[in-house]
């Protein structure tokens, strides 16, 4: 039986990707840097106003919009019968500092597009389909990332995260509580969160489709992710009057931890991913040795169980290699590895192959709100390359063909699943 039927084809016809990039543009300006990218935190001002952008986009073409109690942003398109849980297809509108305009955007916008070009075909589906805005997907501004989508998904408690800080010292649940005020959608409880199933559209974030020159990456699955941190303690002192026998640098210990653990990531295969990406040191001044050192630590691999095994390695090197100072370790966040159900895959290998895409299957290295969803849904995603595998970075690039022909797919793919038997 062919999975892609007319409907399918039709409302993939209907995508315009003159107008999705235009309102991706229009979205980048919120948060936009001098340099072409995107700095717009997560619950931030820019953040807001790229909400409210798209709910007027939205209200324009007759669609509503709601927000849940962890600020996720839905834009509904209703269906013939509005009980049966949405199709969902989702990504973030929350950038790194130094990010670029498609990273998270594109999904959201992508699932926009798609609800505009079922309109256009003058399709009304059996089930609604909602475009949603996962808040706090990057988890720059404040740790866990995925926060709306953990919340939504049932594996993270929203009151547990509530009472997080940001890093520029505010409270998460008054972040979140201000956001909701501030953006013009109606009010949806999080115990209504319902979902039959999630696609996620998002640029590759890597280097594999751009070098074998396919416009459609079918994600297998992604990796596991887990954040943790160390504290290491010394003593200040004077930086010009005390011998190194009477030391006890921080930063000196965090550089042993670091020197010890980097080498792991050395191995052939090149798999496990070890990133330092914060240091916080007190006091920071060049005339004071260093008194604390607090690092976060980023740990990634395939393999839920290997990602334990370098935990433990971490543990090991934060006791061993710091003295004479102090350390401690705190895990703060682990997401297992996902595998996207097999049935998703083919639709989307289908949806791909109906409309002429080449395509290849491929496992995400980045993290993504599919994660979670895929713990309570039917859940895939599609990839489409940005240049020389950039992202996290202002100069992250896409064109707006690929970026249509990933719309297509999807739009296709979210037709079939509806459409499919066991929907
Ligand atoms: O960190 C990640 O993988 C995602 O981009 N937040
Ligand atoms: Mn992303
Ligand atoms: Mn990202």
């Amino acid at each position: 039986m062919n999975m892609i039927g007319e409907n399918a084809k039709t409302v993939a016809a209907r995508v315009d990707g003159a107008r999705q990039w235009r309102l991706l543009m229009e979205v980048a300006q919120y948060g936009a840097r001098d340099d072409g990218g995107v700095d717009r935190p997560a619950l931030s001002a820019h953040d807001v106003a790229a909400r409210n952008h798209l709910v007027d986009w939205a209200s324009a073409r007759g669609l509503s919009a709601y927000q849940d109690d962890a600020a996720n942003l839905f834009i509904r398109l209703e269906g013939r019968n509005p009980d049966l849980p949405p199709l969902l297809m989702g990504s973030h509108l929350d950038s790194q500092p130094t990010g670029g305009k498609f990273d998270g955007a594109y999904g959201v916008i992508a699932g926009c597009e798609v609800l505009a070009a079922i309109q256009d075909a003058g399709i009304v589906p059996d089930r609604s389909l909602e475009a949603v805005s996962w808040t706090n997907e990057e988890g720059s501004r404040f740790l866990p990332g995925a926060t709306g989508s953990s919340a939504f998904a049932g594996t993270r408690q929203l009151a547990d995260m509530r009472d997080k800080q940001t890093v520029d010292g505010s409270n998460v649940g008054q972040e979140i509580d201000a956001v909701i005020a501030a953006t013009r959608a109606q009010r949806r409880s999080l115990a209504a969160a319902s979902a039959f199933a999630h696609l996620e559209a998002h640029i590759e974030q890597g280097p594999v489709l751009e070098r074998e020159n396919i416009r459609i990456g079918i994600v297998e699955g992604i990796q596991g992710v887990m954040r943790l941190r160390i504290a290491i303690s010394g003593e200040a002192a004077h930086a010009g009057t005390t011998p190194h026998a009477l030391r006890k640098d921080a930063v000196v210990a965090m550089a042993r931890v670091i020197d010890t653990l980097d080498p792991l990531t050395r191995e052939s295969e090149d798999v496990l991913r070890l990133t330092f990406g914060r240091i916080e040191v007190q006091p920071n001044v060049p005339n004071t040795v260093p008194e604390s050192a607090v690092m976060t630590i980023d740990l990634r691999h395939p393999s839920g169980e290997e990602i334990e095994r370098v935990f433990a390695l971490i543990e090991t090197a934060a006791i061993e290699q710091v003295a004479p100072c102090t350390a401690s370790v705190e895990r703060i966040s682990m997401v297992a590895p996902v595998a996207f159900p097999e049935a998703v895959l083919a639709t989307i290998e289908a949806a791909a192959s109906a409309l002429g895409e080449n395509a290849r299957r491929i496992v995400s290295g980045a993290g993504h709100d599919s994660l979670h969803l895929a713990r309570i849904c039917p859940t895939g995603m599609v990839f489409v390359p940005c240049e020389r595998g950039v992202s996290h970075n202002p100069a992250e690039a896409a064109s707006s063909d690929d970026l249509a022909a990933g719309t297509r797919v999807l739009a296709a793919a979210a037709m079939a699943l509806l459409e499919s038997p066991s929907s």
